[in-house]
């Protein structure tokens, strides 16, 4: 079975071989394949139209699936491999050994945010930015640049106590947990902590940088933990809503999958916590 773990508490081993499935699914091509697919999806979400994997209640689900597609991929190269978690209002500076060279690297330099160290940055050769929304081929970053401050526990645990799922109009205007923790709305758990890296992280091909698997990770165990708080509280919408996925409806891409079918993560895995 498969248990994700905090990042910050990985040995070097893991680490590695963590880095090197990452750099296998790379050199495979797969990886790009999902870069593409987040980038689709970002694009064709829109707050009036038909929205499944941002700014709408399937955002949680549609992640969930999505990571799950990934980790499954990672473990077909090295089936020691879980998905680590990021959990950045604890680990929330620079500093933090997420971004030492012998894991995902560092900050990007301050003329053109290129990364300059670690197993991604450009000059190693093993991570080219093929899907892109400009020019730059290199991985870039700008930690805590264009936000200050990563949330606060604090700040967590105010959306944590929220114990609606998510609210009509369902989008990025709503009130309710959803839309809280991706951030839209209130304090900005989710959308602070890709504009705190900066970089491609910061755009709809964010999966180009390695670490949105761990942010994303994290958020994820975040809607474990607020089911684990809100055992009454359900997905919602449940019927009938148009442009939303509903809880018994399919999910792009995907088409053969509800999110009635990704509330309980421990069909999938668990947790060191
Ligand atoms: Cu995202």
């Amino acid at each position: 079975m498969t248990v994700r773990k905090n990042q910050a508490a990985l040995t070097t081993d893991e680490k590695k071989r963590f880095v090197d499935a990452v750099l296998a699914l790379k050199r495979s091509g797969r990886y790009d394949d999902f870069v593409r697919t987040h980038n689709e999806f970002i694009m064709s979400d829109t707050d009036t139209g038909e929205r499944t994997g941002h700014r709408s209640p399937s955002f949680l689900p549609w992640h969930r699936r999505f990571l799950l597609d990934f980790e499954q991929a990672l473990q077909s190269v090295d089936s020691s491999v879980a998905l680590p978690y990021w959990d950045w209002s604890s680990d929330r500076t620079v500093r933090a050994s997420l971004w030492a060279p012998d894991f995902l690297g560092g900050t990007g330099r301050s003329t053109d945010g290129r990364v300059m160290d670690g197993p991604f940055a450009a000059a190693a050769g093993n991570w080219p930015m093929n899907v892109r929304v400009d020019g730059r081929t290199f991985l870039r970053r700008s930690l805590g640049t264009a936000v200050r401050e990563l949330p606060t526990r604090a700040e967590v645990e105010s959306v944590l106590s929220m114990s609606t799922y998510d609210m009509a109009p369902y989008n990025s205007a709503s009130d309710g947990f959803r839309n809280n923790l991706e951030g839209w709305r209130g304090v900005n758990l989710h959308n602070r902590v890709h504009v705190w890296v900066g970089g491609q992280m910061a755009t709809g091909v964010s999966p180009n940088d390695p670490v949105f698997w761990l942010h994303h990770a994290y958020v994820d165990k975040l809607w474990a933990e607020w089911q684990r708080r809100h055992p009454d509280a359900g997905y919602v919408p449940t019927g009938g809503t148009p442009d939303v996925v509903d809880l018994d409806e399919t999910m792009k891409p995907w088409d053969d999958v509800r999110p009635a079918d990704l509330l309980d993560h421990t069909k999938f895995y668990t947790f060191d916590s």
